[in-house]
């Protein structure tokens, strides 16, 4: 890895007892809670709030080559329990964001997870080079899921091979020991034939997942609410879509490091994720409203793994596919077939793995 500068685990807000390092790939991370793309830009409005450096990382806003001023406005609308956007890429362009923002992120001690969005193959392949030798650079998270392009085919992620060239494509540019995340839109009949693909070009893990498709008409207008007319859909309405996906690629790609995202707003949100497959979460919607979010969830999760006998984190990471333990305490046995008052007891876990 290139002149990487994490901050050791000891710099982090003690936990309860608890170890919360995760692995991604080839990086360790001291604790699982990111921020998500596109909710904090590069981190710097949120460090008014708490140190950037707390959280396992800050995922940045996807970055395109060139500087972009995004859809037309109105590009937000609310939604039951969730929001709609349609922002359409806007950002300063690569040049200025490693100036400016990656910079800023390394001189504060975060680790950056630098998401990068592209129009062609060679696009991926150019950003990704650009990022060769960066400090702070921990992890590149490419965008092929990004909902609000003109053209629905652009949206890489909807085909596995056309997401297998990207990610092929951003393999070789990258850095070494830089693990490469691809991030998948649910919008798609088999997400685990995408997950699948992208990891057979080379993915180091998968970010899972993206804002779904949506749209809302204003009943006052009585035409589309946001300028872009489709938007992407966050916030806790995708949650369980989101479990979904982590539960089903973690099914069938039980090896591949997860980051889980969607609607996370607690720590019993995040521990959700984390049964279902996620080796790490983003919390993003939930921090327009709560900033400090991001480090509440954190210490939520650390508790919630405390309260439930956990000793490390990483022990509960797909902890919902294995059968439950039944605990029968030692005794005479029961005759008959009556069920035994210990059969009635709720199911615990003992934190095995
Ligand atoms: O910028 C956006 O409109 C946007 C992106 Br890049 C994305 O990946 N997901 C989303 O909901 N909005």
């Amino acid at each position: 890895m290139s002149e990487l500068t994490l901050r050791p685990a000891g710099d982090i807000t003690p936990m309860p007892g608890i170890d919360m390092t995760t692995r991604l790939a080839s990086v360790t991370f001291p604790n699982p809670v990111f921020t998500a793309s596109g909710c904090a830009a590069a981190g710097q409005e949120l460090d008014q709030f708490f140190d950037v450096a707390e959280l396992g990382g800050i995922v940045t806003k996807s970055i395109m080559m060139a500087p972009r001023s995004g859809r037309a406005t109105p590009r937000m609308a609310e939604t039951p329990s969730g929001m709609l956007n349609s922002i359409g890429l806007q950002g300063p362009g690569i040049d200025a964001f490693l100036d400016k923002d990656l910079s800023w992120l390394s001189h504060r001690g975060a680790r950056a997870v630098v998401s990068i969005a592209g129009g062609t193959v060679d696009d991926y392949a150019k950003l990704t080079a650009k990022l060769r030798g960066r400090p702070g650079l921990a992890m590149i998270e490419v965008n092929i899921s990004c909902p609000n392009v003109e053209d629905r085919g652009q949206v890489f992620a909807c085909d596995p091979h056309a997401s297998a060239a990207v990610i092929q494509a951003v393999k070789r540019a990258a850095p070494t020991g830089v693990p490469v995340f691809a991030k998948l839109s649910p919008d798609v009949t088999d997400i685990v034939s995408i997950a699948q693909a992208c990891v057979g070009a080379g993915a180091d893990g998968l970010s899972l997942i993206n804002t779904l498709l949506g749209m809302v008409i204003d009943t006052d207008t009585l035409r589309p609410a946001l300028a872009g007319v489709t938007g992407g859909l966050s916030g806790p309405a995708i949650r369980p879509v989101a479990v979904r996906c982590v539960w089903q690629v973690r099914q069938a790609l039980p090896d591949v490091p997860i980051l889980g995202m969607g609607g996370i707003r607690t720590g019993l949100d995040a521990l959700e994720f984390v049964l279902a497959g996620a080796n790490a979460v983003s919390v993003g919607t939930t921090v327009f409203g709560d900033p400090r979010a991001p480090v509440r969830v954190l210490d939520e999760l650390a508790r919630a793994l405390a309260d439930r006998g956990f000793e490390r984190f990483e022990d509960a990471i797909g902890l919902a596919h294995k059968p439950p333990v039944i605990h029968v305490p030692e005794g005479p046995d029961p005759v008959g077939d009556e069920p035994t008052p210990n059969e009635h007891r709720p199911v615990s876990f003992e934190g095995e793995a």
